[in-house]
């Protein structure tokens, strides 16, 4: 693809591209993009995914896409003749705020691999105004404020569709705006298409606050992902959000299916719907819903043929994470979708027998989860001990009747964002050791053989270096906090949650503290970053990060410990955040309650970019671990056969575990009184009590093996040679996490495409 910049620039502005401001190269390029996509056929074939998501957290896409057509380095170039910056540049453009977590970027990685395949799939969602939330901290605590991202944006591209969704007693019409997927060095596309509200009114949200009427649904239905759902309305608000984000997908793909050629009995054959987790469950009584009623099919036949069509992934065994939705709720949002899925209920219970385990209805309440097991051909876990959780307890009744739908597919990320786009510097090392193909093909396993190059060692060095330079930078501009230059980075960033134990490495922070106190100073510094954002209406998350904020102050202030030990906590932590602090990091801390975290993707992000990890035996750590061996990872902790015992049994009591001397000294210091005087004292208090009493996700359990373990990660960063080669076995390792490889799976196993 050719380009002239110059003359673009002279066509578009009338002005040299030496006089153009960044913000205004920022839009010429996007437009550039936008331009060269819109030509781009789709790509084809009879059969379709369609790959339904309340979140895609898809990040900035200039960089993405520049590279994607290959003409990063051109555009680069040309830039820079002129006097330009590309990485300044890619500052302009504003972030997405489509997603959550990790649930929301599989998405978004998934999304670049099919379209990097060349296979025909779209994402579906829904078209949120304002995104999850900003993340600002004042008084050290996190404020919620909405994230006007939408005003600021320059890839959606109207479409002609629109569709009315029927609630009960009234319906809304609705639009639909893409963004186009370019795969990486394709000449074909597929897209985001993402539905809006037609009569949706920004107004309701007041500037500065997440606040906003929650039974004005006609008007508030795109406007916030994931709503305070502490109360009723909230609640309610959310299963109005599900339903129309799949009745307009449910009607496109009938649309769709039928332009190319469908009489509908045979849809399956065009059309697969994989569901990312349970958000999307209504699509099934939908799909009945409109062969039924709006084709005339009887109920049986819709029954099997959507039966055959549905595809669902499970990313969590933690039960308040199980969706389950009153009846009644369901019958106030659509009454016909209500009394579809009764009668799914009562064909399930009589071929099954009344089996409360497996009901999808049960005490007033509609299992989203049963009803996608039972009504669609296919389960899958995000990693292999996730799965045999899923199978062998959480879901053991399903597997024993299904055992044929449940599999495994480990999550992946994509290796164009999480090492090409975000560490050009590990990217080229690559290049000139093991030469280029593994863009493509992912493999860095010939790295392996440069275990011992001291050469190749010292490059990726100076690899870290670079990166570390760039996130300084990045910490330095956004938030005016200075990193010294030979510090130990050792970062956990993910949503705030107490099964991920942010809790844990707060009270190794006051271990460390107390221990630099005693006169024990390390060799080098330490700056231990966090990332994350809390659920609004989750207490003791918000508590978390209130005391993170409070150490980070109090070390700070602190003149003898503070050259040596540093807290940092990233300011509204997002995907561009995760590509500057990502490449930089020593230590990946990957620390949750053993068989709570399903997989986690933040581990394989680290791993690619040659963190070395420090981890429970949870998720994908545990592939990690047994790709890489046990000299190239720290592993700790309960295992979960011990956990689930523990649970099982009641036997955990964590007043046992705060009583210990050791470890009172550190919960206790989070109430003593002149920390406590410079925070909110009623946080800290609530945050201790629960940590002494309760502690629910065992931080107590583990943490006198994780600070010893992290001593000694310490210990060992300090013998340069051998670090580096864990540095390098790790990212030699790293290929079998791409998510090209996930997707070939899901295609292979599931999609058939
Ligand atoms: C629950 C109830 C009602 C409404 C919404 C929800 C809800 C919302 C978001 C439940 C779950 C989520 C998000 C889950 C998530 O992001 N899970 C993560 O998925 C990743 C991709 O598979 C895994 O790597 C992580 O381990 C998992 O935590």
């Amino acid at each position: 693809m050719k380009i002239d910049l110059e003359a673009r620039s002279q066509e578009k502005f009338g002005r040299p591209l030496a006089e153009l401001d960044n913000p205004t190269i920022c839009t010429m390029l996007e437009d550039l993009v936008r331009e060269h996509a819109a030509v781009m056929p789709l790509n084809d074939g009879k059969r379709r995914l369609y790959y339904l998501s309340a979140e895609f957290l898809i990040g900035r896409l200039l960089t993405n896409n520049l590279l994607e057509l290959g003409i990063y380095d051109d555009v680069k170039s040309q830039l820079a003749a002129a006097g330009h910056d590309l990485g300044a540049v890619e500052e302009c453009e504003v972030e997405p705020s489509l997603g959550n977590g990790g649930l929301g970027r599989l998405a978004a990685c998934f999304l670049d691999s099919i379209a990097t395949l060349g296979l025909p799939g779209d994402g579906i969602g829904l078209n949120w105004h304002y995104g999850l939330f900003h993340q600002k901290f004042i008084d050290l605590q996190q404020a919620a404020e909405p994230d006007t991202w939408l005003d600021r944006q320059d890839w959606l591209v109207k479409d002609e569709k629109f569709y009315t969704v029927q609630f009960g007693g009234f319906s809304v019409k609705s639009c639909l705006y893409d963004i186009d997927v370019l795969g990486y060095q394709r000449t074909t596309k597929n897209r985001l298409r993402l539905f809006d509200l037609e009569s949706v009114d920004d107004s309701l949200v007041p500037p500065n606050s997440i606040d906003f009427d929650k039974t004005a649904i006609k008007k508030n239905l795109t406007l916030f992902l994931y709503p305070d759902d502490s109360d009723d309305a909230g609640r309610l608000l959310r299963v109005y959000q599900e339903y129309f984000m799949v009745s307009n997908a449910a009607q496109l793909i009938i649309d769709e299916a039928q332009e190319r050629g469908s009489n509908l009995h045979d849809l399956p054959d065009y059309a697969v719907v994989h569901i990312n987790d349970t958000h999307p469950s209504m699509v099934i009584p939908e799909l009945i819903r409109l062969l039924v009623d709006e084709h005339s099919f009887d109920f049986d036949e819709a029954v099997s043929i959507v039966k055959n069509m549905v595809a669902y992934t499970n990313h969590t065994i933690l039960a308040e994470a199980l969706e389950k939705w009153p009846l009644k709720s369901l019958q106030t949002v659509s009454p016909r979708i209500a009394e579809i899925i009764e009668k799914l209920d009562e064909l399930e219970k009589k071929e099954y027998g009344d089996n409360p385990d497996v009901a999808i209805i049960r005490d007033g309440a509609v299992h989203m989860a049963h009803m996608a097991i039972h009504y669609g051909f296919s389960i899958n876990g995000v990693a292999a001990l996730h799965t045999k959780i899923l199978e062998d307890t959480e879901l053991h009744p399903f597997y024993e009747m299904y055992p044929e739908k449940f599999s495994n597919k480990t999550n992946g990320i994509t290796f164009r964002r999480w090492i090409m786009d975000c560490n050009p510097a590990l990217s080229s090392v690559l290049d000139d050791v093991i030469g280029t193909d593994w863009r493509t093909t992912c493999d860095l396993t010939g790295l392996m053989a440069y275990k011992d190059d001291d050469s190749v060692l010292q490059r990726l060095d100076d690899a870290k270096d670079k990166a570390k330079i760039s996130m300084r930078d990045f910490i330095w501009k956004n938030q005016g906090v200075h990193i010294p230059e030979d510090a130990i980075i050792d970062v956990q960033v993910k949503r705030i949650h107490e099964y991920k134990r942010q809790q844990m490495l707060a009270l190794y922070i006051i271990w460390k503290y107390l221990d630099i106190k005693n006169g024990n100073i390390p060799p080098h510094p330490i700056t231990i970053i966090f990332g994350g954002k809390a659920a609004p209406a989750y207490t003791i998350a918000q508590d978390i990060i209130h005391l993170i904020l409070m150490l980070s102050r109090w070390i700070a202030a602190d003149p003898v410990v503070s050259p040596h030990l540093q807290v940092i906590m990233i300011e509204n932590y997002n995907v561009s955040a995760a590509e500057r602090v990502i490449p930089a990091a020593d230590i990946s801390e990957q620390i949750s309650l053993a068989s709570k975290e399903a997989s986690g993707t933040s581990n394989m992000k680290f791993m690619l970019n040659g963190a070395v990890t420090l981890c429970t035996l949870d998720g994908a750590n545990v592939e990690i671990a047994d790709l890489v061996g046990d000299g190239n990872i720290y592993t700790f902790g309960t295992s979960s056969k011990e956990v689930e015992h523990l649970y099982a049994e009641n036997a955990y009591h964590a007043h046992d575990y705060y009583e210990k001397p050791g470890i009172k000294l550190l919960v206790d210091f989070i109430t003593n009184p002149s920390f406590m005087a410079l925070g909110n004292a009623g946080r800290l208090q609530r945050l201790h009590d629960d940590m002494a009493n309760k502690d629910w996700f065992m931080a107590l359990l583990d943490i006198e093996e994780y600070i010893q373990k992290k001593e000694l990660v310490l210990r060992d960063f300090e013998d340069r040679e051998s670090w580096l080669k864990k540095s390098l076995v790790n990212i030699a390792q790293a290929g079998d996490f791409s998510s090209d490889r996930t997707i070939r799976q899901y295609n292979k196993d599931i999609w058939h495409l």
